[in-house]
């Protein structure tokens, strides 16, 4: 009996309180669009140098990695005679695009390349090559000695080549029902298992891997589109690794890189915010939270290459300031965590700006993948929101964690 007048007394003094904390004046949300172009301009460009003949299909693969509006289109800068330098509208993602040359010209492609590659390692730090796509068509059944030439050109030039099988045709296995590579592509996969020339010496292939792929489906006779997964996954082990963020935000065949990035955005805010209430702060003062919350917010948006400027109007962001961070957010959340009462420690704070996170990034992960349109932040906000559940569950941790932490070593 007790228990419940004193709840229902503590909800009608906290709706009282809430009214005060309603407006924030001193929430600026400029620190999102700071973060996002301060991240967009730390993470860099990825440039990616593709190698192989008309048609084999590098436009295409370009694309389905990197969507529709990255692949080498019209003329691009010609920095050497037939290698091409292309960038994408926003300048992520930088390609470089060797095919112009062809054997049987006054200097040979391996000396053309060799050239070439020492322009660019002269030209600008953001023009560097991360990773080299060398794209052979599996039809073709063979690798030639030109090609394994050419490769070792990069290999020597220090740069990490990804050998790519194009077209790649594959079969179901009529036993274990798995597809496989079917005709030529067969042909390909065992010769490189255990590539010999002519006089059955070991050829010596510097690549760093091999992936086969098709960039589109094939029909009855060559299966589904595939291998694309695996192009970006190897295309990322094999990037240095000051390239790799880069990759993780250029690319859009994979949600769950993204959320890698963002995520360790979400883990250190956490960790600041609870930094920043290691001694408690009052509830009043929970806007002391608010620029970390929003150079978060703005870093995951980055991530996602949302272009926040863009996608929302001044109004919706400033809304957007005050619904996800500072006092509103903190308000809104502190309700569901039992018995904190109006003080904000270093659990309070870190579940605050965790579960704030993990919303953005869901909306985030929307509007990238266009369920939703973000200037309707109202309703995204709750269709979106931390639930009560999820408070409730980081809370535990986020205070076994600030127990764990001062305790004496
Ligand atoms: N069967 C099949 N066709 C493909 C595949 N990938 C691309 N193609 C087709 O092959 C043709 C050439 O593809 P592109 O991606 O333009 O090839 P590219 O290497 O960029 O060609 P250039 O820029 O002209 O040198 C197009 O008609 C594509 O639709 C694939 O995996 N399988
Ligand atoms: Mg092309």
């Amino acid at each position: 009996m007790s228990r419940t007048d004193k709840g229902r007394r503590t909800k009608s003094e906290r709706a009282e309180r809430v009214q005060d904390w309603e407006a924030d004046p001193t929430l600026d949300p400029t620190p999102i669009l700071d973060a996002e172009r301060e991240q967009g301009a730390s993470i860099g460009r990825f440039n990616l140098a593709v190698v192989g003949g008309t048609g084999v299909g590098k436009s295409s693969l370009i694309n389905a990695i990197f969507g529709k509006d990255s692949a080498p289109t019209g003329v691009g800068m010609p920095v050497t005679k037939g290698i091409d330098y292309h960038l994408n509208p926003d300048g992520s993602l930088g390609i470089w695009d060797f095919e112009g040359f062809e054997a049987g010209s006054a200097k040979s492609p391996e000396d053309h390349v060799a050239e070439g590659l020492g322009e660019i390692a002269a030209g600008p730090r953001e023009q560097q090559i991360a990773v080299v796509w060398y794209c052979i068509q599996a039809s073709s059944g063979r690798i030639t000695e030109n090609d394994i030439r050419l490769i070792r050109t990069f290999a020597d030039k220090g740069l990490h080549v990804i050998l790519v099988l194009t077209k790649v045709q594959r079969a179901k296995e009529g036993i274990t029902g798995r597809w496989a590579p079917s005709g030529e592509a067969k042909q390909m996969l065992e010769f490189l298992q255990d590539p010999r020339d002519e006089s059955g010496n070991l050829i010596d292939l510097p690549v760093s891997g091999t992936v086969m792929t098709a960039a589109v489906d094939q029909g009855k006779f060559g299966g589904p589109k595939h291998g694309l997964e695996d192009l970006l996954s190897q295309t990322l082990e094999t990037s240095p690794e000051e390239n790799q963020d880069a990759l993780r935000v250029v690319q859009q065949l994979s949600l769950p890189l993204k959320r890698e990035l963002a995520q360790r955005y979400i883990n250190s805010a956490a960790a600041s915010a609870m930094a920043i209430a290691a001694t408690p702060i009052p509830f009043a003062d929970a806007v002391a939270l608010a620029p970390v919350q929003l150079t978060m917010m703005g870093k995951v948006a980055a991530a996602y290459r949302i272009d926040l400027k863009v996608v929302l109007s001044a109004q919706a962001l400033a809304q957007l300031g005050v619904q996800y961070a500072g006092r509103a957010a903190a308000r809104s959340i502190v309700k569901v965590i039992p018995g904190v009462g109006w003080i904000i420690n270093a659990a309070v704070a870190g579940t605050i700006t965790y579960v704030t996170g993990q919303s953005w990034m869901r909306l985030c992960e929307a509007v990238h993948t266009k369920k939703v349109n973000l200037d309707d932040i109202e309703q995204a906000w709750k269709d979106y929101g931390p639930s009560a559940q999820q408070v409730l569950k980081y809370y535990m941790k986020f205070a076994r964690m600030s127990r764990n932490n001062s305790r004496p070593a």
